[in-house]
């Protein structure tokens, strides 16, 4: 397989995945900004819509979108216990995770990466994030992680999202569930193995 990625953007989520996983995969970086790849090739001849993450299989098919993406590699290995069984309740709590991750948090973060959008638009966007930290707060009280005591395929995802917020002066600092929920993500050798590959650490 082959995960387009850039680093620390999105793709980081499913990359997280592959590496908890030990998945055999190739990442190729996809410019952001040039939409290139490193050989100039024009990303958008391989993923019509410009963005990562994007999953190429061994058969050739390629799949987008986070979400889909980190159910899939998950599905190849489901002893590895990182998604629950399909049709089972905790496959629906898994999905409405991600989905509130998608929605509520990562495309209430893309505007403010965005250089034209005003300071009063990213105000906006900024107070929307932290009121669902808020909840996340909550949610993550007693809980090492989204679904409890076990790692699976949101909490990959809340840490990408979440890893923007100094970047973009989203002040959540005080939230010690969340804070607590970080640094035990950033403990993990898949999560490290991860972000040394993206170059985000040494
Ligand atoms: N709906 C997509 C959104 C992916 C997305 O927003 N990717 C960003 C990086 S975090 C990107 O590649 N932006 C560059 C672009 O849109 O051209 C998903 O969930 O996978």
């Amino acid at each position: 397989m082959k995960l387009y990625y850039s680093p620390g953007a999105c793709s980081l989520s499913p990359h997280i995945v592959l590496r908890e996983l030990g998945l055999p995969f190739e990442p190729v970086l996809a410019s952001t900004k040039t939409h290139k790849l490193a050989d100039g090739t024009d990303y958008y001849t391989i993923n019509p819509k410009g963005y990562v993450p994007l999953l190429e299989l061994d058969d050739g098919q390629r799949l987008s979108e986070g979400p889909a993406i980190v159910q899939y590699l998950a599905d190849q290995a489901p002893a590895k216990g990182l998604i629950a069984p399909a049709g089972t309740m905790p496959r629906y709590r898994q999905i409405e995770w991600l989905n509130f991750v998608s929605t509520e948090l990562h495309k209430s973060y893309s505007p403010l990466f965005n250089p034209a959008m005003p300071e009063e638009g990213k105000a906006v966007f900024r107070k929307r994030l932290r009121g669902r930290y808020e909840y996340l707060n909550q949610q993550l009280e007693g809980r090492s992680f989204l679904m409890g005591d076990s790692f699976s395929v949101p909490d990959a995802y809340l840490f990408t999202v979440t890893n923007w917020a100094k970047v973009v002066g989203v002040d959540i600092t005080d939230l010690q569930h969340v804070q607590a929920f970080m640094t035990r993500m950033a403990a993990r050798p898949g999560v490290q193995a991860a972000m040394k590959a993206e170059g985000l650490l040494k």
